[in-house]
C-alpha cells in the first residue's frame, strides 16, 4: 500500500499529488450535503455491513417496547457518545468524534426521573447513566471507598465501606439505579462505528413504531459527517510503505523513492443525512430532537435553523463546545430559547467557568423537552378527537 494513495484501496482526492494543498482537503466539486432520499438509504444499507449484534439488539428493543406499551409509558431513545470511522476493515486506526457521553448519560437519568423508559444507544465504554457519577474520567470510584475500621458497628475485618461524606449521594444514586434495573426501565445498547450506529438507529426506530407519539428521539450522539465506504476500505492495517511479494515473502519496495512513506491522504465520503428518513419514514409519529455542536458562536443559530429547515423535525438543541455544560439554545420553527445555568466567575473559580451550585444543565433541558413532548401528544389527541 502506498502512503500517497497511488495503489491502495483508500482513494485520494488528488492521486497524482504527493503534497496536496490544504485547500484541496475539501472537494468543492462534490455534490451538496442534502438530506438522504430513499435511494440513498437503500444504497447505504445494501453496501455497508450490519453490526453482528443487530438481531440481538433488535429483539431486546422489541421486548422492551412491548413491555412499556403495555404500561402506556413514554419511551425515549437517547443516543450518546461519538461514532468512529474505521480506516481499515480489520481496524487498527479510526477517526473519532468528540463526546464523552456526559450529555446523553445525564439526560437519560432525568428522563427516567420524569417517568420515561429509556433506550440508551451509546458509544461503547462512554459514560453510562448512574455509573457516570463514579467513572474513571471524572471521579475514580476507589476514592469513594475506605477500609472499614474494625470498630465500625457491624463491620467485619477486611471489609469496605463508602466514605461517610459520600454516603448520602451514593445511596440516592444506587437506589435510582436499582429501581431502573428492577423495573426494566433502561436498555443499554452499545455501538462503535458510524455504520453500526446508523443500522441500529434505523432498526430501533422501526421497533419503536408501536409507541406512536409516545416515542421520543433525543439525538445527542456526535455523529460523523464523513466516512470511508466499505468498497474503498483497506482490509489490513495501512502501511507507511509499499510491500510486494517476492519468493514467498513480503518485502518493502521503493523505500527511497521520492515521497515514499511520507503522507497518508484519506478520501472520505459524506455520510448520508438520515435524519430526514427518520422524520419522514422510520418514525413519522414520534417527536424528534437533534443536537447541534459548533465551536464558532456566530454559526450556531444559523446551523440550527438550517438543520430544522432541512429535516423538518421538531427541535434542534444547539450548543457550543466551550459552554455546552452551562448553556444551550432550543431552536424550533417559531423561536430560539436559551437555557442557562448560573455561572460563577472565572475569578471565583480559579480561572475556570463552572456552574454555581454544581448543578447540571440537563436538569433544565430534559423537563423542557418532556413538556414539549407532552404538548405534542395532546395536540395529536385533540386533533384526533375533533376529526
Ligand atoms: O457527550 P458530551 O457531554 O461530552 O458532549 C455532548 C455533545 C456536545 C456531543 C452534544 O451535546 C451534541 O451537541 N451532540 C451533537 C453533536 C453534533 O453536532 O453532531
Amino acid at each position: 500500500m502506498s502512503s500517497d494513495g497511488g495503489s491502495n484501496n483508500i482513494n485520494t482526492l488528488h492521486k497524482t499529488q504527493s503534497s496536496p494543498a490544504i485547500e484541496n482537503a475539501i472537494d468543492r466539486s462534490a455534490p451538496n450535503f442534502t438530506a438522504a432520499l430513499e435511494k440513498d438509504e437503500t444504497s447505504y444499507f445494501d453496501t455497508n455491513p450490519p453490526p453482528p449484534e443487530l438481531e440481538e439488539f433488535s429483539q431486546a428493543a422489541e421486548a422492551f417496547v412491548k413491555l412499556h406499551c403495555e404500561h402506556q409509558r413514554r419511551v425515549v431513545l437517547v443516543t450518546s457518545g461519538g461514532t468512529t470511522v474505521p480506516l481499515e476493515n480489520q481496524t487498527v486506526r479510526f477517526i473519532d468524534n468528540f463526546s464523552a457521553g456526559t450529555r446523553g448519560a445525564t439526560s437519560a437519568e432525568y428522563f427516567l426521573e420524569a417517568g420515561y423508559a429509556v433506550i440508551f444507544l451509546h458509544r461503547q465504554f462512554s459514560l453510562l447513566p448512574y455509573s457516570r457519577h463514579y467513572s474513571h474520567s471524572t471521579n475514580c470510584f476507589l476514592d469513594f471507598l475506605s477500609e472499614a475500621a474494625p470498630t465500625d458497628a457491624g463491620s467485619r475485618k477486611n471489609s469496605i465501606v463508602a466514605r461517610e461524606e459520600y454516603t448520602a449521594k451514593m445511596l440516592s444514586v444506587l437506589r435510582k439505579y436499582k429501581h431502573a434495573k428492577r423495573e426494566n426501565l433502561l436498555l443499554l445498547l452499545p455501538f462503535t462505528t458510524i455504520t453500526s450506529y446508523l443500522f441500529l438507529l434505523k432498526e430501533l426506530a422501526m421497533k419503536m413504531r408501536p409507541l406512536g407519539g409516545k416515542a421520543l428521539f433525543y439525538l445527542a450522539a456526535a455523529v460523523s459527517d464523513f466516512f470511508v465506504p466499505r468498497e474503498r476500505m483497506a482490509e489490513h492495517k495501512i502501511q507507511s510503505g509499499d510491500f510486494a511479494e517476492k519468493d514467498g515473502e513480503m518485502e518493502l519496495i521503493n523505500p527511497t523513492a521520492p515521497g515514499a512513506g511520507k503522507k497518508l491522504i484519506i478520501d472520505l465520503d459524506p455520510v448520508p443525512k438520515f435524519l430526514k428518513r427518520l422524520v419522514e419514514s422510520w418514525a413519522p409519529a414520534a417527536m424528534i430532537v437533534s443536537f447541534k455542536l459548533e465551536t464558532d458562536s456566530k454559526l450556531l443559530l444559523t446551523k440550527c435553523r438550517l438543520a430544522l429547515k432541512r429535516y423538518s423535525h421538531h427541535l434542534v438543541i444547539g450548543n457550543l463546545l466551550q459552554t455546552r455544560k452551562y448553556e444551550v439554545v432550543f431552536v424550533d420553527p417559531e423561536s430560539n430559547y436559551w437555557l442557562r445555568l448560573p455561572q460563577s466567575t472565572e475569578e471565583e473559580n480559579g480561572g475556570k467557568f463552572a456552574s454555581k451550585q454544581d448543578s447540571e444543565i440537563e436538569a433544565l433541558i430534559v423537563p423542557e423537552v418532556v413538556r414539549r413532548h407532552g404538548a405534542l401528544i395532546w395536540d395529536v389527541v385533540a386533533a384526533t378527537r375533533s376529526s
